[in-house]
């Protein structure tokens, strides 16, 4: 498998034709936020595609449904965060997670009087509605949360970019929740069919080829001064800890929650270059309901404030 350098990744493949508009979206947001002197946390969610056609019919996918990015951004905005939730297009979005499915439609009540049509969340809902909508409300009404998506590997990488230019320069208040399951393969553009490939035509041969590792330019480059956090996803738990440490050595970021794919949901391990925290929900609480990631972020926002009140103060711009 060959490899390209990250500048060669971002000359070769185009930008997304609704990228203009996204850049200008996060940039009117970093801009506002910053004024007031705001924390912004990219929360990353979701996983990437890797078209085999150019007329996409097939892709391959990576796992992830979106549960950690989702819940992560609501408890964020919890804690005064304004929230870039960067996500694959129909993953999980904060709020609306909680009514995935029928659950919503299952809550209201219709009722049709001739012409007149009403509308009512049945009794016993208005309990599980009211606190959601109402911190959606609040959230929507502060301007607090932006939404943008990806859809392929490539889309990811515009996307990531471009918040980080514009997250660069609120320096040590900028905190980068990078939960995404983001392909470590991918198919050079020219490699790629325009048309849907044909079974007549054989049993198909794909190359894939690694992809940059764009941590490296994003630490170094992009964000230098922000709080970065990555994810290590492993299936084999001998993996997990020494995988974790050796992307804190070679990336030089603040942390790595690691988690194995059958147990993500209750049980996470956070590695930071100095200690290692294993946090796990117990029965009850998964019984409950407990998110896991209030925990996660609890952590992260406590360790953030410690970061930012040690960096220099600010340059007058
Ligand atoms: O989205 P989800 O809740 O189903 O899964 C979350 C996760 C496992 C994708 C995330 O916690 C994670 O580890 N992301 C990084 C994956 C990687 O190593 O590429």
């Amino acid at each position: 498998m060959t490899s390209s350098s990250w500048e060669e990744f971002f000359a070769v493949h185009l930008p997304p034709t609704d990228f203009e508009d996204n850049r200008s979206l996060l940039k009117e947001f970093c801009e506002r936020h910053d004024q007031y002197g705001n924390k912004i946390v990219l929360v990353t969610s979701g996983g990437t595609t890797v078209p085999l056609e150019h007329n996409t019919v097939r892709f391959v996918d990576n796992f992830s449904a979106g549960t950690r990015g989702s819940a992560s951004a609501e408890y964020f905005l919890e804690q005064g965060y304004a929230v870039i939730f960067m996500h694959r297009q129909k993953s999980l979005e904060p709020f609306t997670r909680h009514f995935s499915g029928q659950k919503l439609l299952d809550m209201l009540d219709i009722q049709e009087r001739g012409p007149n049509t009403t509308i009512t969340v049945k009794p016993d809902s208005v309990d599980v509605l009211a606190p959601v909508l109402l911190r959606y409300k609040a959230a929507h009404a502060a301007g607090a949360i932006l939404y943008v998506s990806f859809t392929t590997v490539s889309e990811y990488f515009w996307l990531l970019r471009a918040a980080c230019e514009c997250l660069a320069n609120l320096g040590p208040r900028a905190v980068l929740y990078l939960a995404a399951a983001v392909s470590d393969f991918y198919i050079p553009k020219d490699k790629v069919p325009t048309h849907k490939m044909q079974s007549g035509s054989g049993a198909p041969v794909i190359q894939l080829h690694l992809v940059p590792k764009m941590l490296a330019p994003l630490v170094n480059l992009w964000v230098p001064e922000a709080y970065v956090v990555s994810f290590k996803l492993e299936t084999d738990e001998n993996l997990l800890i020494p995988k974790a440490r050796a992307a804190l050595d070679k990336y030089k970021h603040k942390m790595v929650v690691a988690n194995l794919l059958q147990t993500r949901h209750h049980r996470v391990i956070l590695v930071s270059p100095e200690a290692s925290q294993e946090i796990v929900l117990t029965r009850e609480e998964v019984h409950a309901g407990v998110d896991i990631e209030s925990a996660i972020v609890g952590e992260i926002v406590r360790l953030h404030a410690h970061h930012a009140d040690a960096a220099p103060a600010p340059a007058p711009r």
